[in-house]
């Protein structure tokens, strides 16, 4: 069940009124002047924002269709992703489109989002990570968004998997996200795309073991602006 507070602030009876005769302490008369604004309360705004359709996990944000209002990208089931589109009424987000079961592989469940524009035609593109049910191996699909709706006819799979949940950056500098992550031997690699193709390359020079999970991470070190 999906639960959305929201911090709201709200005067307080008895505090913030003048002081009586005599006056009052200094600490009591700050007290009362911060007591008059800093009181904050919860809102649960659940009902406003998802209706009926609150339920499911919020996997990730984004503009996915381009209007200026974030999107939410919601898992439901394990097995399914919801992408609920901001809108001015109520209520505020509504589940538009979705990749269901049906279009990943069968007893999988999924991993991860990272929405993104994979193949540079500014339109937002949804990457899933699926791993099996009883199984560690993480798959990577990218589903191709088109006239601000999804391309599911049309995904791509990466042909690698990883041993662990990847980092997407872009590691070429190309303006276009790259998948970087362990292979099952232990190399690390980054997949480059190109074209909706995949390149693959070795990411590290060095034998390195990485942690799993992972605390990847990236920076642009020697200022040449590419993560590295
Ligand atoms: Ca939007
Ligand atoms: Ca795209
Ligand atoms: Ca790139």
């Amino acid at each position: 069940m999906l639960k959305m507070l929201k911090m709201g602030s709200r005067r307080v009876p008895g505090l913030g009124g003048p002081p009586g005769p005599g006056g009052l302490p200094v600490l009591v008369l700050i007290s009362c002047i911060v007591g008059r604004f800093s009181a904050v309360a919860l809102q649960d705004v659940t009902a406003d924002l998802f209706g009926t359709e609150n339920y499911g996990t919020v996997a990730a944000f984004g503009d996915f269709n381009s209007d200026k209002q974030t999107d939410l990208f919601i898992i439901r089931n394990q097995s399914e992703l919801v992408i609920f589109l901001a809108d001015v009424k109520i209520p505020y987000f509504k589940p538009k489109f979705n990749i269901s079961k049906d279009y990943l592989p069968r007893d999988s469940i999924i991993t991860s989002v990272v929405p993104g524009d994979y193949d540079g035609d500014s339109q937002m593109d949804v990457l899933l990570t699926t791993s099996p049910k009883l199984g560690e191996d993480t798959t990577v699909f990218i589903f191709w968004g088109n006239n601000q709706t999804l391309d599911l006819g049309s995904r791509l799979e990466l042909n690698k998997t990883f041993v662990d949940q990847p980092l997407v950056m872009d590691f070429n500098g190309d303006m276009i996200p790259d998948v970087f992550g362990i292979l099952k031997d232990g190399s690390t690699e980054v997949c480059l795309l190109k074209d909706r193709l995949v390149e693959w390359h070795k990411a590290l020079s060095a034998s390195v073991k990485m942690r799993i999970p992972h605390s990847n991470a990236f920076v642009d070190l020697n200022m040449d602006f590419t993560a590295g």
